[in-house]
């Protein structure tokens, strides 16, 4: 059989007429032991009143803005017996039996949502794909209420989040046990109002794709995007918004290093290695970023420096079942080919498997996306941005080149290297794309031995 009980007002000292702030939760309302009910501010502080029962809130005893003191009555609970039991760790608010609790005596119903009509939250609902996410990935107003009481917050945590119109139940804690800290309720801020300046700058700049009411026209099927492309489509279009993009397009005659592919590729089988043409384009490309660091350079926040990596990690598209991931090859410049190559299968297996580790995906300085194992031409890759620029490869084919009096076949693997203008000249992205055709057309050298 269940009960009822009053929870009062805790003894508070010598505070009289604390003003109530927050009411934390509702009639109808579960509350756990420990509970914050409402939180009271003092000139000198502010404080929960957990709830040192379990039960269902059956009426409330107070409202925003009431001056109230010790032994007051906060919530009425309809307990059941075993089920809870009075803390004996916090201050607890103080029990009675109830006497006659009835729910239609509630003072009035707990602080509600007040959504803010401001600017920046109507932006950042409307353009969902802004770049820099506001926290969390839901597009959701940083202004709405903070009586979150299931946040593991204190008081003077829960004040800030009030003063500054943030709703704890979107901040992740930090703390121990995820409690919520001051910082972390300051850094939400600084990330919605980054995210918030860049959605109303996108709004402001973009047109706007029509809306179009398809099934007018015939029948339609909707199916939700693959939740990788849901992070991906986001960071793409930062990227197309953000990075003003030039491609240069050039080939490479990959004649001899097919030769030579074809000559060590059934031994490395023996040794479970696909030596696929990719495994030495990495190679290449780590000779080209030794001799053009400014490759695997990225722009500081400010956009007034550039921030130079000593570290070569070089990340690959890879095509998965579920949509576009891009693992990082860690210190590929230390590596051979042979390894080189074996790293491309087990990251772009794991990927495809959905199993890459957050490492395995992080500190990429360069990428590269080959689609020389489909087909096409050339296309024009969007850079992974903060990286300055990515390597597009197309499959090669037989072409004939014109040399000495005569045409001769040759296979030629076209690349096109989209770069940040930004950092990077189309004089210097020329040089790129020659030394690389340059050091593919001389295979030897990249199968030699690492420093
Ligand atoms: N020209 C001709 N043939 C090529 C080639 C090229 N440029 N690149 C690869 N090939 C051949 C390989 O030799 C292999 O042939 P065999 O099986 O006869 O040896 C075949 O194509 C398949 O290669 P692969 O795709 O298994 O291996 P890879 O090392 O070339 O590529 C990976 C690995 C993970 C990059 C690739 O599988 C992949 O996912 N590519 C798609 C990347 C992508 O989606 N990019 C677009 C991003 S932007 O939307």
């Amino acid at each position: 059989m269940s009960e009822q009980a009053d929870v009062r007002v805790p003894d508070m000292g010598s505070f009289k007429d604390v003003t109530v702030v927050d009411v934390l939760v509702k009639i109808g309302d579960r509350v756990e032991l420990e509970s914050p009910l409402a939180t009271l501010e003092t000139e000198k502080a502010t404080m929960d009143v957990p709830s040192p029962l379990a039960g269902i809130v059956l009426a409330l005893h107070l409202a925003k803005g009431d001056k109230i003191n010790t032994g007051d009555r906060v919530v009425s609970l309809q307990i059941t017996p075993g089920e809870s039991k009075a803390s004996t760790v916090t201050p607890a608010a103080t029990v009675t039996p109830a006497s006659a609790v009835t729910p239609t005596s509630a003072v009035t119903p707990a602080s509600t949502a007040t959504p803010a009509s401001t600017v920046s939250a109507d932006a950042t609902v409307a353009v969902p794909a802004t770049p820099i996410r506001v926290p969390p990935a839901s597009p959701a107003s940083p202004a709405v209420s903070t009586g979150n009481p299931a946040a593991h917050a204190g008081p003077s945590v829960r004040k800030l989040a009030r003063e500054l119109g943030v709703n704890l139940g979107q901040v992740t804690g930090s703390g121990v046990k995820a409690r919520i800290t001051h910082d972390d309720v300051k850094d939400w801020v600084k990330r919605a109002l980054a995210g918030a300046a860049v959605a109303v700058s996108a709004q402001a700049a973009l047109p706007r794709v029509p809306v179009v009411n398809f099934s007018a026209f015939g029948e339609v099927e909707i199916k939700p995007l693959t939740r990788v492309q849901k992070i991906s489509g986001p960071r793409l279009h930062a990227s197309w918004v953000n990075v003003p993009h030039v491609t240069q397009f050039d080939e490479a005659d990959i004649t001899e290093l097919e030769n030579l592919r074809t000559t060590l590729k059934q031994r490395a089988e023996q040794q479970g290695i696909k030596l696929t043409p990719l495994a030495f384009v990495v190679r290449a490309c780590v000779q080209a970023l030794a001799q053009f660091p400014k490759f695997r350079s990225s722009l500081d926040e400010s956009g007034q420096n550039l921030v130079y990596k000593r570290y070569t990690h070089i990340g690959f598209a890879a095509d998965t079942p579920n949509g576009l991931l891009v693992p990082v090859m860690r210190d590929a410049d230390k590596r051979d080919v042979y390894e080189i190559a074996r790293l491309l299968a087990d990251l772009s297996d794991k990927a495809r498997q959905g199993k890459l580790s957050a490492p395995e995906m992080q500190g990429g300085c360069f990428t590269i996306s080959s689609l020389g194992g489909i087909g096409g031409m050339a296309f024009t890759p969007i850079i992974n941005a903060p990286e300055v620029a990515i390597l597009g490869v197309s499959r090669s084919s037989l072409k004939p080149v014109y040399r000495d009096g005569s045409f001769v076949p040759r296979l030629m693997l076209p690349l096109s290297l989209s770069y940040d203008h930004r950092v990077i000249d189309g004089a210097e992205a020329a040089r790129f794309t020659t030394f690389l055709a340059q050091t593919l057309a001389s295979p030897r050298p990249l199968l030699e031995a690492l420093p």
